[in-house]
């Protein structure tokens, strides 16, 4: 990559990623678009677009007119959010994935476009997850990944299109909050430990989902897309993770550094219900050998990296 045009660049991932990605290749390569602006880093520290991702012929001519040979497409609605506006998830989510494929067509670019443990269903397996496996998503979130890799994947083996892309955990980070998703318990908790010493957790204890830390994460994204295109076996999508938790495993370990934190629960069937849905961990070793995914972020690391720059943000 050496110019890249970003989409969804002020959500959870992008706002993080930019910085990323602007220390990499240099602020003037990284193009950041949104469908609305704001006053963080990623907006103010270089080029920023506004960018209604539905509308393909801008999303076209602002990767032409800067003339970027790599597309990182960010923009979608999360799990939680699309099972409640199912219809307008779908438009959002496959339209905006099917302009920036077809703009990487037309201009013979690459295409990073994520997909996430949730385009896994009941039927898959529970545990270990392998890569290639059943994928009978009950979410359209998970619908809508599911498509989407196959998409991608038709892409690549009908015109060619270098698409790449990995199936995310939940990501926990302190300096976007995500935006709907199931897995945003695993922010909430830390935040709320902080601010109240307290969280009511709207997934049940014993609910085991893959998560992984943001660093970890940015870092996948720009090792895919600078892997061996020979070495890929795989490209749409990854299986990576760095942990499997469950919310007491997470609380004991805010403990250690506030022993007074209490955990409690108020279940959102509605949530429960997709975590229910999804696998209680799943198996990585593609993305290990084919591009060397290694996570550097374990839950005590994590931790105590989560709680101290909250405190941090909660001085300013
Ligand atoms: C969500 N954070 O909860 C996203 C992610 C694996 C979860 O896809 O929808």
């Amino acid at each position: 990559m050496k110019k890249i045009l970003v989409t969804g660049a002020l959500g959870q991932i992008g706002s993080e990623l930019i910085v990323k990605l602007r220390n990499l290749y240099g602020e003037n390569n990284v193009i950041a678009t949104d469908i609305r602006k704001n006053d963080s880093v990623a907006a103010l520290s270089g080029p920023f677009k506004l960018l209604d991702v539905a509308d393909g012929e801008k999303m076209f001519q602002l990767a032409k007119q800067n003339q970027v040979d790599a597309i990182i497409h960010l923009a979608a609605m999360l799990s939680a959010v699309a099972e409640k506006k199912p219809l307008a998830a779908w438009h959002l989510n496959m339209g905006g994935l099917i302009n920036a494929l077809e703009t990487a067509k037309e201009l013979g670019i690459q295409l990073f476009a994520p997909s996430s443990i949730g385009s896994f269903g009941p039927t898959t397996p529970k545990d270990k997850a392998p890569q290639d496996t059943i994928q009978r998503p009950t979410s359209m979130y998970g619908v809508n990944k599911v498509a989407g890799e196959l998409l991608c994947d038709y892409y690549f083996a009908r015109f060619g299109v270098d698409t790449r892309g990995v199936r995310f955990p939940g990501l926990i980070s302190y300096v976007t909050p995500p935006g709907g998703g199931t897995t945003d318990y695993a922010v909430e908790i830390y935040y709320d430990a902080v601010e109240k010493g307290r969280y009511q957790s709207f997934i049940n204890k014993g609910t085991y989902m893959d998560m992984m830390f943001m660093p970890d994460a940015l870092e996948a994204v720009v090792q895919l897309m600078e892997a061996d295109p020979a070495k890929l076996q795989h490209r749409n999508a990854y299986n990576i993770t760095a942990m499997s938790l469950e919310p007491e495993e997470i609380a004991t370990e805010i403990r250690k550094h506030i022993p007074s934190f209490v955990l409690d629960y108020q279940v959102d069937p509605a949530r429960q219900a997709i975590a229910d849905s999804w696998p209680n961990s799943i198996d990585d070793s593609a993305a290990r050998e084919e591009w060397g995914f290694r996570p550097q972020y374990n839950l005590e690391k994590m931790t105590a990296d989560m709680l101290e720059k909250i405190r941090e943000k909660a001085k300013v």
